[in-house]
């Protein structure tokens, strides 16, 4: 769109993982063309760093196409829309919370990507950039909706990268763990209590972790393609297997709080190890000071009935630590 900067589109840029995206591309030399639905903020960022706003909705035939016509040229596109519904066993699960997170994560990403590969082929170095999430490599209970939809939007993009061979773009899949946006938040359908508990005494990735890792992926020389990226927190090794709470504490990943919170104020601790006088504090590298006080964690006793969902236990806390050096997670699997 401007003669010295070649175009960037960025979908679901009005917030979190998008935004940030769109400002680090931008200063790394992109003008930006920002998609989301909510125009206001959409503008507020793209005025920010001189970008273009133009309202999309991915799950719009029309909208899409209306967007893709507003962008004649195209270098990178970054498939950033899409999100999580509802937590739910399959045996329960919504089907309008499916179809929502199919649409926007699937078929969204389809139809953007399919709208702009004529102009991402036209400038002879074009790429893609897709994220997706560790949910595209594992799958964990309740996620069956988030974890299908994921995969199924990392095939889309990781077939492309077979079927573009020989064409001049690249495809990169960026495949994140927490990281803390408005994410949770959306999942859990406005439940701000229950989407802090989430992150809730671990240090999360944030927006900008991600979109550092996007403008470093599209600023390699056109002959090299980062395929795919995995990005974690330290504290998450799988996506229900963190450290959350006191060090050396291994617990599921609090995703479930609203059952969990259910279960917490039925059962006590089972753990001798998990005493209530234990302060939760974390390791100093773990926490931010804004958002990682210890209050904020909570006792021991409250993480380990917090994680009392599934029928599984931790007990891991500083009096189970013993004083050596030797790690010393104790984590029981029913
Ligand atoms: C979400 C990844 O780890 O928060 O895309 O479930 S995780």
């Amino acid at each position: 769109m401007t003669a010295d900067r070649p175009t960037a589109v960025v979908t679901g840029a009005s917030s979190g993982i998008g935004a940030a995206t769109a400002r680090a591309l931008s200063a790394a030399g992109f003008h930006v063309v920002l998609g989301a639905r909510r125009t206001d903020r959409l503008a507020e960022v793209a005025a920010e760093i001189d970008g273009t706003a133009v309202r999309l909705d991915v799950t719009d035939a029309a909208s899409v196409a209306a967007f893709a016509a507003a962008v004649p040229e195209c270098r990178l596109l970054v498939n950033n829309a899409g999100g999580a519904k509802g937590m739910e066993p399959v045996a329960e699960a919504d089907e309008d919370a499916w179809r929502w997170m199919f649409e926007t994560n699937v078929i969204g990403t389809l139809r953007v990507t399919k709208a702009l590969l004529p102009a991402l082929i036209a400038s002879g170095d074009g790429h893609i950039v897709t994220v997706t999430s560790i949910a595209a490599l594992e799958p964990y209970d309740n996620g069956a909706g988030y974890t299908g939809a994921k995969h199924a939007q990392a095939m889309l993009h990781r077939t492309l990268r077979g079927e573009l061979l020989g064409q001049p773009v690249r495809l990169t899949e960026i495949l994140p763990g927490m990281v803390e946006t408005e994410f949770s938040l959306v999942r859990f359908d406005g439940d701000a209590e229950r989407a802090d508990g989430v992150y809730r005494g671990l240090t999360p990735l944030t927006a900008d972790d991600v979109a550092d890792v996007i403008a470093f992926a599209a600023t390699r020389p056109s002959h090299v393609n980062l395929d795919q990226i995995v990005m974690k927190p330290r504290a998450q090794a799988l996506t229900r297997h963190v450290t959350a709470g006191p060090p050396h504490t291994v617990a599921r990943i609090p995703q479930m709080v609203g059952l969990a919170r259910k279960s917490a104020q039925n059962a006590a601790p089972r753990s001798s190890t998990a005493s209530a006088g234990s302060t939760g504090a974390t390791s100093a590298t773990d926490r931010k000071p804004a958002d990682r006080n210890a209050s904020t964690i909570g006792p021991a006793s409250q993480n380990v009935a917090r994680n009392e969902t599934g029928g599984s236990t931790w007990a891991t806390t500083a009096s189970a630590r013993p004083p050596s050096k030797t790690p010393s997670v104790v984590w029981v699997r029913p």
